[in-house]
């Protein structure tokens, strides 16, 4: 008796059909799901590959920075002055690295108007030093009384200064309320929060004024309330603050001046002997041919990122004679991301 084949009841082959279906089913949800799951993992790995890179960029920033420092140490070692044509003031063009290229510029502090001169170590304005700041506000084209809000921002006590001063009766009364700060600055940002300093008064003093940190017993030595002022170096500084602090000099002098520095003043005598009629006692006030703060500017950049960083540094001991033979490594006294 031979085996007749069956042919399947309708409902059995509609059954079959369902179950293909469902099977066609799930053999799509899995592709689909495994893609999904791929493409998650692709980018986890993305994202991993990103935060390993910028694991990577931020050690080469750091060596960047050594770079920066052993440029100025270098620096203070060679020479008893600080003059733009010297190898720091080169910076550091595109360094190609292992898997980044790096590029630094280095900014002598000591060009620019330290606005943390405006106030004394016992906490009170320096008039002088005011006046240059004023002077530094008219030049840029900006108000100078401008100034006194600043010396408020500074000053520990809590009396506004003339009539466009500020201090805490001003802050409070803001939508949303802040206190003067009544100390140095730290960075020269901070000015923003200053009365009168908008984003556009910010962007064009930027360039000529810094916030030095008050020297540290390391360096003060006899500490006397003058010693943590520091002066603007000559070689380096703008036509814009030279003019603030030389009162009266017509503009053909502080060309002279700049002009003559391309051999750089190797000391105030110098300077005096070869400009002769600056009065030597603002000279002596404002001038110096050494610096010791100086800005580094950083920007690593890999595949698929940049990290761009600023740092101020301070020479460490003094940068002459065989102490700055002896000199250690440059301090760092903050970084931050850009
Ligand atoms: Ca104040």
């Amino acid at each position: 008796m031979s085996k007749r084949f069956v042919r399947p009841s309708r409902p059995a082959r509609a059954q079959a059909g369902v179950a293909i279906v469902t099977a066609l089913l799930i053999v799509m949800l899995a592709a689909t799901l495994a893609s999904f799951l791929l493409a998650q993992q692709s980018e986890a790995l993305t994202r991993l590959e990103r935060s390993n890179e910028r694991g990577q960029l931020l050690l080469h920033a750091n060596t960047t920075l050594d770079w920066a420092r052993s440029a100025l140490l270098a620096q203070q070692r060679n020479s008893t002055y600080v003059s733009l044509n010297q190898p720091w003031a080169q910076g550091l063009v595109a360094q190609p690295m292992e898997t980044a290229t790096a590029s630094g510029v280095l900014v002598d502090a000591q060009s620019r108007f330290n606005l943390n001169n405006l106030v004394g170590s016992d906490g009170k304005r320096r008039d002088a030093d005011v006046e240059v700041f004023s002077r530094l506000l008219t030049q840029l084209q900006l108000d100078p009384s401008l100034a006194d809000a600043v010396v408020d921002w500074i000053d520990a006590d809590n009396q506004v200064s003339g009539t466009r001063g500020a201090e805490n009766d001003y802050y409070w009364s803001q939508r949303k309320p802040w206190r003067a700060a009544n100390r140095a600055l730290v960075q020269v940002d901070e000015l923003a929060r200053v009365r009168g300093i908008t984003p556009e008064v910010l962007a064009k003093l930027r360039p000529y004024v810094t916030a030095l940190p008050l020297r540290t017993s390391d360096q003060a030595g006899q500490g006397s309330a003058d010693q943590i002022r520091t002066r603007v170096n000559v070689n380096t500084a703008s036509k814009e603050v030279l003019s603030a602090l030389l009162p009266g000099q017509s503009t053909n002098v502080i060309e002279d001046i700049i002009r003559l520095r391309e051999m750089p003043y190797a000391n105030l005598a110098d300077l005096k002997e070869r400009s002769k009629g600056l009065p030597p006692g603002l000279v002596d006030q404002f001038l110096d041919t050494r610096s010791s703060f100086f800005e580094a500017t950083l920007a690593i950049t890999g595949q698929h990122s940049q990290i761009r960083q600023s740092a101020l540094l301070r020479l460490s001991g003094s940068n002459t004679g065989a102490a700055a033979a002896n000199a250690g490594w440059p301090f760092i006294i903050w970084t931050r991301d850009l």
